[in-house]
């Protein structure tokens, strides 16, 4: 094996591997691959995450509770707070190893799911726990989402029936199999306060479908896998230095610290570690547990000051009263930045104020309205708007918000070019289905004539190329295949 022009060049070499997050590394990376491979062994990465899907109160914590055989959480047990919590389910395979199983079990309400939504990843298990008997569930909502973060994942759905006998309810398994095929591979009641054969053949389907993800099939150097053994039993620490993270590297014979950074950023795809390094400040630590960042932002967002006093505004008062534990207080600017890496939060020209967008007035400032004169409107039709979109939008693009970044809403945004060109962006419904409503005005606006829905060729039917916690922002992917729309929503 060695480097060949831009390629590799292989020879008398078995190899079926290396697992494709290492190839689009690079090169170095592959090469790097092998040579650890080659030094310490390999073994396979027998782990993966199990993301909880429903809507409150149908079960999701139960079934968390049950795998891991603890009691089921009781009424009173409930918070009407917000958490990730994060089991860990193991059990043992074929070739006498232990899975892990990473059990997500979200909580909360709407305004926590573009947070959420970072961490519904690919190559993970979903299971879509609902009430069955219960009509409430938008089952169409949670399936999609589950299509488009998930990438290919497998979903169960889990209809709990809380009353006596165990049954579909009104979920119609043959119509929601045949919408989404490649997704739902299991349809299983369940009673999970009582039933026991039920909820071992819905455990046992876990089991086999995590067995399956096409990730745990790769092989990783063994001493990866012991650097990602021991990030695992530091967990209580919440964060490590960059330092001491490449320290541990070094004492597993991985000194490179290139390598190092393959493994880290390995690691927080597949959901073991946070590790931000496209931001100068985040690149400097290794979270190693997921509910501190994401509890951080909860309390933000829960503060009664900015939620209701400042109406999603905060400043750094408010940041060092919310985060004044110890925990935290150290760490102000790394969460700070971190709110802003989930496109949560984007700051005023000041550079002292911040905007979390999802707390916003959901109507416009009283004083605004669309200006009269020549406009453009463009309405793009999703079949599938996930409610994250124009949150993550306003941020990506806060730079251009009118009136200094304060011209904005829950549901909508106006931003202003240098030249004076305006274009308002909302969320609005468009013969039943989520689209977003623009409306363009300006100097610039002649160039974009095609702009105008009836001259679209085609309406945004499918959000792509959605990564959660990636870099494409923003997915408008229908759109961007037409020069003019793209200029608008450039990120
Ligand atoms: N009777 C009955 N109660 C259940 C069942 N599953 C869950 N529960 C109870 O319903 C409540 C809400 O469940 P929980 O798991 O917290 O729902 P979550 O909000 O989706 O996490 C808890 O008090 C559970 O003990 C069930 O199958 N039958
Ligand atoms: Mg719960």
């Amino acid at each position: 094996m060695e480097k060949y022009g831009d390629g590799i060049r292989l020879y008398n070499n078995p190899l079926t591997n290396p697992p494709p997050e290492i190839v689009k590394q690079g090169n170095e990376a592959v090469l790097e691959y092998f040579r650890q491979k080659a030094a310490t062994g390999a073994e396979p990465l027998l782990e993966a995450k199990l993301i909880l899907l429903g809507d409150g109160r149908s079960g999701k914590t139960s079934l968390a509770n049950r795998l891991l055989r603890q009691p089921l959480p009781k009424e009173t047990d409930r918070t009407e707070g917000v958490d990730i919590i994060i089991g860990d389910y193991q059990f043992p395979v074929a070739s006498g190893r232990q899975f892990q199983l990473n059990i997500w079990d979200f909580a909360g309400q709407d305004k926590y799911k573009p947070l959420h939504q970072f961490f519904y990843s690919e190559s993970s298990l979903y299971a879509l726990v609902a009430v069955s008997g219960q009509n409430t569930t938008d089952f169409d909502d949670w399936l999609q989402t589950a299509q488009l973060f998930g990438e290919g994942s497998p979903l169960v759905v889990v209809l709990n029936e809380f009353k006596d006998g165990i049954g579909m309810g009104s979920f119609d398994k043959e119509e929601w199999t045949k919408r989404f095929p490649d997704l739902i591979k299991a349809v299983v009641p369940v009673n999970l306060l009582s039933s026991q054969r039920e909820f071992e053949a819905l455990e046992h389907k876990l089991q086999l479908l995590a067995q399956d993800l096409p990730h745990t099939r790769y092989e990783f150097p063994s001493n990866w896998a012991a650097i990602r053994r021991v990030l695992e039993s530091r967990r209580d620490e919440n964060f490590i230095s960059i330092q001491e993270y490449l320290r541990v590297c070094r004492e597993n014979k991985l000194p490179e610290r290139e390598s190092a950074l393959i493994l880290s950023s390995l690691l927080h795809k597949v959901g073991v570690c946070l590790h931000y390094q496209q931001s100068d400040l985040l690149k400097q630590i290794v979270i190693l547990k997921n509910e501190w960042a994401t509890g951080a932002v909860y309390r933000l967002l829960e503060d009664k000051t900015v939620v209701e006093g400042n109406c999603g505004f905060f400043d750094h008062d408010d940041m060092q009263r919310i985060w004044s534990d110890d925990e935290y207080a150290d760490m102000r600017p790394q969460l700070l930045e971190l709110m802003q890496q989930f496109k949560m939060a984007y700051p005023l020209p000041n550079g002292h104020t911040f905007v979390t967008p999802p707390l916003l007035p959901p109507a416009p400032p009283e004083d605004w309205a669309w200006p009269d004169g020549q406009s453009l409107t463009l309405y793009i039709e999703y079949e599938f708007l996930p409610k994250a979109l124009l949150t993550q939008f306003i941020v990506s693009r806060h730079a251009d918000i009118d009136r200094g970044r304060k011209l904005v809403w829950r549901n909508g945004v106006v931003l202003r070019w240098p030249d004076g060109t305006l274009a308002e962006v909302t969320k609005t419904k468009l013969q039943g289905k989520d689209a977003f409503h623009v409306r363009s005005q300006g100097p610039d606006r002649q160039g974009h004539d095609d702009r105008h829905p009836e001259n679209l060729p085609g309406t945004a039917r499918r959000v792509q190329g959605h990564q959660a916690g990636g870099k494409s922002a923003l997915p408008l992917r229908g759109v961007q295949h037409r020069e003019a729309q793209a200029v608008l929503f450039q990120i």
